[in-house]
């Protein structure tokens, strides 16, 4: 069965636009994985964490995919160390070559302990909002019942 899932990347260390690119590439090669549609990479400020850390590049990705949400999971990551991700040096919030967080999971909504549907920080962020605007913003937060459009509008000013 097919799932449409919409995927949040984002790192600020360079290469930056290198390593999302390398991100989805790696992304579309995994059986079960198909990207459909990416935003554009867009440079953000950082959002917690230490705020003398340098800019992030952020990007969202439509993947239509075969696996069930654990294993999308696994397999992001996989990618994520596959491009030089330690987890264990990391501060939260904290620089990073590249995070994959899961947005939306169809209309999924759970909560377990190493997944939660939709993304909890998903509604409340620009970073996340801005490009995932742009290649879905016609679609519906499972909770929320607003659009990401919506969403977007709602957070400026
Ligand atoms: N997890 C639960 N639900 C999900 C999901 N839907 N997608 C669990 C992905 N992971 C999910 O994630 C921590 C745990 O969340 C995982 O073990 C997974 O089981 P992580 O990627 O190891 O840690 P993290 O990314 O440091 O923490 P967190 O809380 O996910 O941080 P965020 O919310 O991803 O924020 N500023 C800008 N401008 N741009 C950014 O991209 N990113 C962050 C990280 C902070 N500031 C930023 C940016
Ligand atoms: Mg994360």
């Amino acid at each position: 069965m097919e799932h449409v899932v919409y995927v949040g990347l984002g790192g600020n260390i360079e290469p930056r636009a290198q390593t999302l690119m390398r991100a989805l590439k790696l992304l579309n090669g995994r059986d079960g994985v198909s990207v459909r549609q990416v935003s554009n990479f867009i440079q953000t400020e950082p959002v917690g964490g230490p705020q003398d850390q340098p800019k992030y590049m952020n990007a969202a990705a439509m993947l239509v995919v075969t696996l069930e949400a654990e294993s999308l999971l696994t397999v992001m990551q996989e990618i994520e160390v596959e491009l030089g991700r330690d987890r264990k040096s990391e501060q939260r919030w904290g620089p990073r070559t590249c995070d994959l967080d899961m947005l939306l999971f169809d209309e999924v909504i759970r909560q377990s302990e190493n997944l939660t549907l939709p993304h909890p920080r998903m509604h409340e962020r620009l970073f996340v909002l801005e490009p995932l605007a742009q290649i879905a913003g016609q679609v519906v937060h499972p909770v929320l019942h607003k659009t990401v459009a919506e969403l977007l509008a709602a957070m400026k000013p």
